[in-house]
């Protein structure tokens, strides 16, 4: 991480690296600017966390390394923010578990589309999904329910960080596995998901690739002691506690 004139020392040096990254996304046509809003609210709920990830936030992300290794078609959903924030590791997990990268955004225009998967491309991920647009999830208005037939819609894991409400429901009525990364516990996305991942998505995909390396070896056995030792509720309240008190669980 080098693409600001601030010693990594400094004590702000993360979150003023997450800031530009998201200035330069608007600037390049990548991040909407309500994703600047949505970064702002992400970023009151890291401070009060410590800006660290949390133990059950540690555990949730192993859960979810468990449920992409034992997937059959999963697929990691890219957004305008996830992108321009994180778009070479994106490419490491989905090579980790084997995943398609699909680009599914709020607010579906052809030209972030197009932005979004090239520059996907540029850090190194090969295949992008999400400009075919042949398939539906079912429940939402056209524009935001479109989504690749191949990818999302035939999916059985999903990660789908930082993800509006409405569609973080819908994905979860077409019973798929929802792994969300979101900053705020109370949202209705990490309410719905199996597996939410209260922590800052700079840190959650590489933990989760972390740990996904570390269970490349597993045993399904393994994997699915995992997934069943993992729970929602328990995760969300540790996480509303954490913050509430300061980052301690
Ligand atoms: O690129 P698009 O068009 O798909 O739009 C993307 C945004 C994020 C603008 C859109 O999905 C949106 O409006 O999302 P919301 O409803 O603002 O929800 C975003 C959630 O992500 C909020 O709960 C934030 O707290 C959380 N969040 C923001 N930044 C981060 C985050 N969670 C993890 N890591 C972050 N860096």
């Amino acid at each position: 991480m080098s693409d600001i004139e601030i010693p990594e020392s400094h004590p702000r040096y993360q979150s003023l690296l997450t800031r530009h990254r998201i200035e330069a996304g608007v600037e390049k046509g990548i991040t909407s600017n309500q994703g600047l809003i949505a970064q702002g609210r992400g970023e009151a709920f890291d401070y009060l966390l410590g800006e660290q990830t949390i133990p059950s936030a540690d555990a949730a992300e192993r859960a979810a390394a468990a449920h992409l290794l034992l997937a059959d078609h999963p697929v990691v959903s890219v957004n305008g923010n996830v992108a321009a924030l994180c778009p070479a590791e994106v490419g490491e997990l989905a090579e980790a578990v084997g995943a398609d990268v699909e680009v599914n955004l709020f607010n579906r225009t052809e030209e972030r589309m197009q932005a979004i998967a090239d520059h996907l491309r540029e850090h190194g991920v090969d295949e992008v999904k999400g400009l075919t647009a042949d398939g539906r999830i079912p429940g939402l208005d056209h524009e935001r329910a479109k989504v690749d037939a191949d990818g999302i819609r035939s999916a059985d894991v999903v990660v789908v960080p930082l993800e509006d409400g409405d569609r973080a429901e819908a994905l979860g009525e077409m019973d798929k596995v929802e792994i969300v990364v979101d900053l705020n516990p109370m949202s209705r996305s990490a309410q719905v998901a199996t597996v939410p991942i209260v922590d800052n998505i700079i840190r959650a995909l590489p933990n989760i690739t972390v740990h996904a390396e570390e269970l490349s070896g597993a045993s399904c056995e393994e994997l699915e002691a995992i997934v069943a030792d993992f729970d929602a509720d328990d995760a969300l309240g540790a996480a509303e506690k954490a913050i509430r008190s300061g980052g301690d669980e």
